[in-house]
């Protein structure tokens, strides 16, 4: 054997295992784990939905459901600067709500960065009359209050040539020429984009893609996209708002205006795609996601509690969606909910935060949620006088009211709790708390 066999059995060697060491099923890192139990026992994150579409008071889809052409809407940014736009505000009102995190559109499907990136001059500091990095001043003023932040990113792009041909959206923006769709050149520019993301803004707890679903089965290079994360910030969690079960490499799982294995959107994470990952439900106050004028379905604090709570009972975070204005208010109603919330949470904190699901799946009466040996049953504003739990697993020694500590009537019999409810229990939601065995 002479030296170049030596030399060639040696490439092969180095190849076979670094081509075996690609195979090795995800293994996420210490640090990763860590971030995941954070995650798990965080409960309560705000979702922020804010760029260029808010001038036109039409939600994020606005560009696609009026069919923009691309110089049109390229006059949007011009229009951007929000004289009102304060991080430290924002950040002070979400740690009052009690959220633990915040999610915030880096860039959506319209394709524009909020970001000074040096990928893509579409961005709010090259393009729009404010040239401050909106992202910069929020990480920077969520991070002073403690509030982590993780960033949403669009994986579907309404701008860009090299994203076409089209997917099933955006088909009637005019302005972009099929001719240069360039696959790989969009892979290469989204890992960009993250890598400017992951390196200049100093610790981000996750990144939320979304868009799959507008090229289901094109070969997104996940597998690389989610290394480079983790190469990146090992504790940074992925997640990908598919709708589908969780794919190698992520570490949480997201329902989308749904409860988990709950499909009454339509968007199809079906009961069996329900994965073991940490989840998060996420919702609105409004109606839509991004800035709407004429948006009136707004959600009074009983349904964004109740939210709260059924996803906690589902052992689930829930992150609640403002859409700030286009001078960057957020929205006083909106505001006002998430007080509310705060309020809430501030006496009751201890029935959401860190526990698990009650091991019965809520309802539209109640749900459960679980530390140790406590279960803390919510009751949902009701005029009854008794409520009754069937299948329950565990068996209940005491049941108390958990502001007041009195002691409540109950029977317990074949895996079946009954208990009278008492006359407090008008209010938007009123917690028992179970000692079980
Ligand atoms: O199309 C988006 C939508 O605008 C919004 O961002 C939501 C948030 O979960 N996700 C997509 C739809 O699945």
């Amino acid at each position: 054997m002479n030296l170049k066999h030596v030399i060639c059995g040696l490439a092969l060697l180095i190849g076979s295992v670094s081509a075996s060491y690609s195979q090795q099923p995800y293994q996420p890192s210490p640090e990763n784990l860590k971030n995941r139990e954070w995650f798990d026992q965080s409960r309560f994150g705000v979702f922020i939905h804010w760029g260029v579409y808010s001038v036109l008071g039409d939600g994020e889809w606005v560009m696609n459901n009026q069919n923009i052409s691309l110089d049109e809407y390229a006059m949007l940014p011009k229009f951007f600067n929000p004289i009102s736009f304060d991080a430290k505000e924002w950040a002070r009102l979400f740690k009052q709500a009690g959220a633990k995190y915040i999610t915030f559109t880096t860039r959506h499907h319209d394709g524009f960065s909020m970001w000074n990136s040096q990928v893509s001059d579409y961005n709010v500091v090259k393009k729009s009359p404010f040239k401050r990095d909106i992202v910069k001043e929020l990480v920077e003023a969520c991070h002073a209050e403690g509030i982590k932040v993780m960033f949403y990113y669009s994986l579907l792009d309404w701008h860009r040539d090299d994203y076409l041909p089209v997917g099933k959206t955006g088909g009637g923006i005019a302005g972009r020429d099929s001719t240069k769709g360039d696959w790989n050149q969009y892979v290469q520019f989204m890992k960009n984009q993250l890598t400017e993301l992951l390196s200049n803004y100093g610790e981000i707890d996750g990144i939320w893609f979304d868009g799959h679903w507008d090229k289901p089965n094109e070969d997104w290079h996940f597998k690389e996209i989610y290394e480079l994360i983790h190469k990146l910030q090992p504790q940074c969690l992925v997640g990908n708002n598919h709708h589908l079960a969780p794919f190698e490499g992520e570490d949480f799982q997201m329902f989308e205006r749904d409860l988990p294995g709950e499909n009454t959107t339509g968007f199809g994470t079906k009961a069996h795609d329900v994965g073991k990952l940490p989840k998060e439900v996420c919702g609105t106050i409004a109606g839509s996601w991004g800035f709407e004028l004429k948006d009136r379905t707004r959600k009074s604090f009983q349904e964004v509690l109740k939210y709260l709570v059924k996803a906690a009972g589902h052992g689930s975070n829930l992150l609640l969606n403002v859409g700030p204005m286009p001078n960057g208010e957020i929205q006083d109603y909106q505001q006002e909910r998430l007080k509310e919330l705060g309020k809430w949470l501030e006496v009751y904190g201890e029935t959401i935060y860190g526990t698990e699901g009650g091991a019965v799946s809520p309802t539209d009466e109640y749900a459960l949620t679980k530390r140790g040996n406590q279960v803390y049953l919510h009751v949902f504003k009701t005029d009854k006088k008794e409520l009754s739990i069937s299948n329950l697993p565990y068996q209940v020694k005491k049941v108390k009211t958990f502001i007041g500590n009195k002691e409540i009537k109950f029977s317990h019999k074949n895996n079946s709790l009954r208990l009278d409810l008492p006359s407090s229990s008008d209010e938007a939601d009123l917690v028992l708390t179970l000692t079980i065995k």
